[in-house]
């Protein structure tokens, strides 16, 4: 580790320890200890995120707003440098920024019971809600066009074209299969240009190991707040859908593992209803099987796309790694949309 990022904190007696941590494909994540303090480091892919301040700016105004509107919420805010910044800039190395571990709290990288899944979609519904509040403008995007499925559907034809000739010619299967899905982009694009869908303070990335629990199970906050922007609900209920509902990950190779699990679903609405019922319109509520629906697609062509041009964004840590993992959503998608019938009466 940089001993220029412990400067900058001010952690300059040489008695910080520091671990690899979590698990997530984009950024890079360590834990810190620090005479008797637990913090979380991070480095900011700014591949990804080409402008890391757009992500302190939100962070800092959401911190702002809960303060004054909702100050009994847990916001885990950045820890600042001795000069006051949120954000350290190394040369050659990117930014890093640093948040305080919450003491007994813990975050779950599996999800084991349809408790968990009510909490952690509790929890992602309260932080829109208490959020409902804010102005979207002065909210800046920081991956612009990240949940347009419109776009990941160009970027996916656009790597039909010319992407890898031998992946291409590999794929064709599954190529088809996803392209029979087309209905999936366009009920999107009429869910964008429906007034009665709107624009909401979206987390982007639901996943169990973005809730944080205390040592008895409930949901004290949500935390990774880097693709926190205006966004709609769908990608926020759909992402739980598809990291929740299947007891295998997306890095799950043996496809007969994948199956949906029906208590699962009913926690994920009810855990979600229990915040945004009165919050959501009608219109809205419509829609939330499709947001399953939604981002499990979304994810398939996502990696399928990355598999056709040479792994590039997820990296890939065997041969083939990406198209496992588009198969798999595909998959899953399969899966959930078989189960469309019986989960229509669980909306209300
Ligand atoms: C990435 O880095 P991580 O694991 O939190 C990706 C998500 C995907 C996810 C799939 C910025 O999230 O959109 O759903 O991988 N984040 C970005 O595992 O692209
Ligand atoms: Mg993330």
């Amino acid at each position: 580790m940089q001993i220029e990022i412990l400067k900058a904190y001010g952690f300059t007696d040489g008695s910080a320890s520091i671990l690899e941590y979590g698990s997530g494909l984009i950024n890079h994540t360590w834990r810190l200890s620090y005479k008797n303090n637990d913090y979380i480091l991070q480095r900011i892919n700014d591949n990804v995120f080409k402008e890391p301040e757009n992500i302190a700016h939100n962070i800092r105004f959401i911190a702002d707003y809960l303060k004054q509107h909702q100050p009994d919420y847990l916001f885990v805010a950045p820890v600042k440098t001795i000069n006051g910044q949120e954000m350290v800039y190394l040369k050659n190395e990117g930014y890093f920024r640093m948040f305080p571990f919450v003491k007994d709290s813990l975050t779950k990288n599996v999800l084991e019971t349809p408790g968990e899944a009510f909490e952690a979609a509790a929890q992602f519904g309260k932080f829109t809600k208490l959020l409902d509040g804010i102005t979207m403008n002065n909210l800046k995007i920081t991956i612009p066009d990240f949940h347009n499925l419109s776009l990941r559907q160009e970027q996916f034809f656009s790597a039909l074209k010319n992407g890898n000739p031998q992946r291409i010619n590999e794929t064709k299967d599954l190529v088809r299969e996803l392209l029979n899905q087309i209905s999936i982009v366009t009920q999107f694009e009429n869910i964008i240009n429906h007034s009665e869908f709107k624009k909401r303070v979206t987390h982007h990335d639901t996943k169990i190991s973005n809730v944080l629990f205390n040592q008895s199970g409930k949901g004290l906050c949500v935390i990774d707040l880097d693709t926190v922007m205006p966004g709609y609900f769908i990608s926020d209920a759909g992402d739980m859908m598809r990291t929740y509902l299947s007891p295998v990950s997306e890095e799950e190779k043996d496809f007969s593992k994948i199956e949906i699990r029906d208590h699962f679903y009913e926690a994920i609405v009810n855990g979600y209803y229990n915040e945004m019922k009165e919050v959501l319109t009608d219109t809205e509520k419509q829609s939330f099987f499709y947001a399953g629906i939604f981002m499990i697609y979304m994810q398939a062509i996502r990696f399928l796309t990355d598999y056709l041009n040479n792994d590039r964004y997820y990296g890939s840590s065997y041969p083939g790694h990406n198209l496992v993992r588009a198969g798999n959503q595909a998959v899953l998608l399969k899966r959930l949309l078989e189960k469309k019938e019986v989960f229509s009466t669980l909306l209300k």
